[in-house]
């Protein structure tokens, strides 16, 4: 049988594109692991791959289409996120204006969420993946007809002119089936995570050590189901042994739906770090749910080496907390986050401003709600309801998305200064929510209170760097405000 070569493509958007032009500095550049993890199975059953990594390479369009002319590859899968898709719409019309044509599969949460809508929308695109794509694309890489298409799990494709759609594929229920993401296909030395979650400035990659996340906020399209599935922990001590080992690391980004879904699992987790001298290697961060945590674990998380954790804190009104299902009240936050402090871990929260309903005061109560609660560092973004979830279906139901271009789905609207966002309450209007994201930060860090804890963090002339650059940024939207 004739072996398909794989070529999988993290599309070329700019920091620009996703940020606007003050932010983009303090936005990631992070590794493509979805990617990663399909090109480290389709290595282990032996079929050719490689990973073009545009935003990383600083490729364009026109660079990418040459590079894949140029190796002739025959199976082109590429990575698509709502907000990448016009950019990846325009990446697979150039591929066949090249006179390239090889299959084109698209894979990642839009085609999850949106399989037949998205080869509706993208004629040159051969086939949608729908969830996890290990074992789909290496099934697809193995496939020669159409007719084997037929027998795939997880797909939807093109037959006759129509599009049909397959039986879901079950989740991967043993994690460890799968290999470790293949990051000696990519450009490490390019990634860099967001600015507000790096310790200093050495090199900080993500481990994801679980899939799955069984709470129901109304804002997530929960890619991975509901059930919380982890790699094991010998397995994850392996991994982090090897970044430290291949990438000198001195840091690492640990991922997963909700980390702490399972208390044993990371008990388990922080006393393997410890055990194996990791904590006194490395230091992590990761995401939380207020919830989910307790001193205990608070106190052992920051032995294992945690010295910070992102919570998604959402919205200082409760009546907004209940509407979102997010399924905790404000005084959980306040506790958790004193516990948090209580342990030595800084705190990034992350608040959502324009929820369905909301109103100005209670635009207010959130930014006032983030002053009290104080995390080291605060997130504003403006509200998107994802196509697939909860809160998108609900509100095309009433007639109030307001628009079905992708590429306006992006939640740093107020930095991009956009014209058209995809969602506005009743009563409000867009320039209001536009800059209600820059009057938050403003509000949050432009007191004399923040200078002193974010000076008493300084531990390098990066540090102090970093910090000015975003008070300049701050600033300059203040300023300009007053035009
Ligand atoms: C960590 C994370 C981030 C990190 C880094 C992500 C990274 N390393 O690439 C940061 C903070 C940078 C980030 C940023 C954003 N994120 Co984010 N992020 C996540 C999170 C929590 C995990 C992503 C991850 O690494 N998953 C693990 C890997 C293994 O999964 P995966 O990438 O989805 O890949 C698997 C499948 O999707 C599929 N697959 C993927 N690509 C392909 C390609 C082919 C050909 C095939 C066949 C299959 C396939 O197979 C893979 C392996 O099983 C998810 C939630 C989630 N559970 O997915 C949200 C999520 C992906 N993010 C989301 C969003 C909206 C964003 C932002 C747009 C937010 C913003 N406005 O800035 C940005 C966009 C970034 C960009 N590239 O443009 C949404 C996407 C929703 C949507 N409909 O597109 C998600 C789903 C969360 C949500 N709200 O529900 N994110």
């Amino acid at each position: 049988m004739h072996k398909q070569s794989v070529v999988l493509v993290n599309p070329p958007v700019t920091l620009e594109d996703r940020y606007g032009k003050d932010m983009q500095q303090f936005g990631a550049v992070s590794e493509p692991l979805g990617l990663a993890y399909i090109a480290g199975y389709l290595e282990k059953v032996d079929i050719p791959v490689r990973i073009i990594d545009a935003p990383a390479e600083g490729m364009t369009a026109e660079m990418v289409v040459a590079d894949i002319q140029g190796n002739a590859d025959t199976l082109i899968g590429i990575n698509i996120l709502t907000t990448t898709f016009s950019a990846v719409r325009d990446l697979a019309r150039r591929i066949r204006s090249a006179g390239i044509r090889s299959r084109i599969v698209l894979g990642g949460p839009h085609s999850t969420v949106l399989p037949e809508r998205t080869l509706e929308e993208i004629p040159h695109a051969d086939i949608a993946c729908i969830g996890e794509g290990e074992f789909t694309m290496a099934a697809i890489a193995g496939s020669q007809s159409e007719a084997d298409l037929e027998n795939i799990e997880g797909i939807c494709f093109r037959s006759n002119g129509k599009i049909k759609r397959n039986p879901d594929r079950p989740f991967v229920r043993e994690l460890d089936q799968i290999p470790p993401p293949a990051r000696h296909m990519l450009p490490m030395d390019k990634y860099r995570l967001t600015a507000s979650r790096v310790a200093g400035d050495s090199f900080c990659p993500t481990i994801i050590v679980a899939r799955g996340c069984p709470f129901k906020c109304s804002y997530c399209s929960r890619t991975f189901g509901r059930t919380f599935r982890a790699h094991s922990i010998p397995r994850i001590v392996a991994e982090i042994e090897s970044l430290i080992t291949k990438y000198q690391i001195q840091q690492v980004n640990i991922e997963a739906d909700t980390l702490t879904v399972k208390k044993t699992f990371l008990h388990d987790l922080c006393q393997a770090l410890i055990k194996n001298g990791i904590n006194r290697q490395i230091k992590w961060t990761c995401e939380s749910r207020v919830d989910t945590v307790d001193a205990g674990l608070l106190r052992l998380m920051r032995e294992a080496g945690c010295w910070q954790i992102s919570y998604g804190v959402e919205t200082g009104s409760q009546r907004l907390l209940d509407l979102i299902n997010k399924g905790v009240t404000l005084e959980q936050v306040e506790h958790a986050f004193e516990l948090t402090k209580q342990a030595g871990i800084t705190i990034r929260g992350f608040f959502m401003l324009g929820l369905p309903t909301e109103t100005a005061e209670e635009s207010q109560a959130t930014i006032d709600f983030a002053k009290k609660i104080d995390p080291l560092w605060a997130q504003f973004t403006i509200t998107v309801p994802y196509p697939g979830t909860p809160m998108f279906i609900d509100l095309e139901r009433k007639g109030q998305i307001r628009t079905y271009d992708w590429s306006r789905y992006n939640t740093w609207s107020g930095w991009k200064g956009e014209d058209e966002i995809p969602f506005v309450p009743e009563g409000r209007s867009i320039e209001e929510l536009a800059s209600l994201q820059k009057k938050a930060l403003r509000a949050f860090y432009l007191r004399p209170a923040i200078v002193v804890k974010f000076l008493r963090t300084v531990r390098s002339p990066h540090d102090l760097l970093k910090y000015f650059r975003g008070f300049i940024v701050l600033v300059k939207s203040a300023i300009q405000r007053q035009r």
